[in-house]
């Protein structure tokens, strides 16, 4: 059978981590086998007894939750690539998805990500769009909406790609892919990376979803221009070399 897994990557969401398992687990359908593994870089506010607890509750007959802690070269892309590995080598996963773990994006939709590539066995990854269909970003305020739009419209535009949502996050994606491409940078801009690096020798399948403002706690980037423009200069430099290394596309 299929095996699915969904790393989720965690730094202080002792709040949101419990609920977003026990719905991850709630929306898994019976077409494959499913389980969750949380990634977390030691976060001081107790998460991983969070994460243990719901280990205790729900791995009697079979292993549904696993925790990779990090003490070590931390950092979100880091987690993310750290979870796909062990969910590949480890757990043998043949599908992995991947999401922010606050409650913004929804986990009621991830087997709709995961059924993309089931149903069509050409798609090599999917992605959730704020921006594309019935999809919307009610998490963030005018200025970072509008940060984030001109972000993806130079990204397509610089590169040539097709996509509506290069920093979405909200990502399922065959294990070819991910033991081809891995995942570069510190932040938010891997993303732009690995799915601009997919469009051009795979076929990228967006769902429209709905980014709400998190459960509980505080985001970890900030929310002020000066954060804004930390972060979007990576996102420029990033796609200004996916352009230069790899030339404009026009698939
Ligand atoms: N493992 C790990 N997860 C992180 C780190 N930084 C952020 N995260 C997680 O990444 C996701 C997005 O972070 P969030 O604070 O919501 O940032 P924002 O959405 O950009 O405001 C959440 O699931 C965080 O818990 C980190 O350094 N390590
Ligand atoms: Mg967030």
């Amino acid at each position: 059978m299929l095996k699915v897994c969904s790393v989720l990557p965690v730094y202080n969401e002792r709040e949101n981590i419990g609920r977003l398992i026990d719905e991850l687990l709630a929306a898994a359908t019976p077409d494959y086998d499913y389980m969750v593994l949380v990634v977390d870089d030691e976060s001081p506010d107790g998460t991983a007894d969070v994460v243990r607890e719901r280990m205790a509750r729900y791995n009697a007959a079979a292993e549904q939750v696993a925790l990779l802690y990090r003490t070590n070269d931390k950092g979100l892309t880091k987690a993310i690539q750290a979870g796909i590995d062990t969910a590949i080598e480890t757990y043998g996963a043949d599908i992995v998805t991947w999401m922010d773990c606050d409650g913004s994006m929804p986990p009621a939709e991830v087997p709709n990500l995961v059924s993309l590539l089931i149903q069509d066995p050409t798609v090599a990854v999917a992605v959730g769009s704020r921006w594309t269909g019935d999809g919307a970003d009610e998490g963030h305020g005018f200025m970072a909406r509008t940060l984030s739009w001109i972000i993806n419209t130079f990204a397509k535009v610089w590169t040539g790609g097709k996509l509506t949502d290069y920093t979405s996050g909200f990502v399922a994606a065959r294990k070819a892919v991910l033991t081809q491409i891995r995942l570069n940078g510190d932040y938010g801009e891997y993303c732009i990376d690995i799915l601009n690096r997919a469009e051009r020798q795979h076929t990228v399948q967006e769902m429209p979803y709905v980014c709400v403002p998190r459960w509980a706690g505080e985001s970890k980037t900030g929310a002020n221009l000066w954060d804004y423009l930390v972060k979007g200069r990576k996102y420029v430099r990033t796609i200004v070399t996916l352009r230069r290394e790899l030339g404009y596309f026009s698939g």
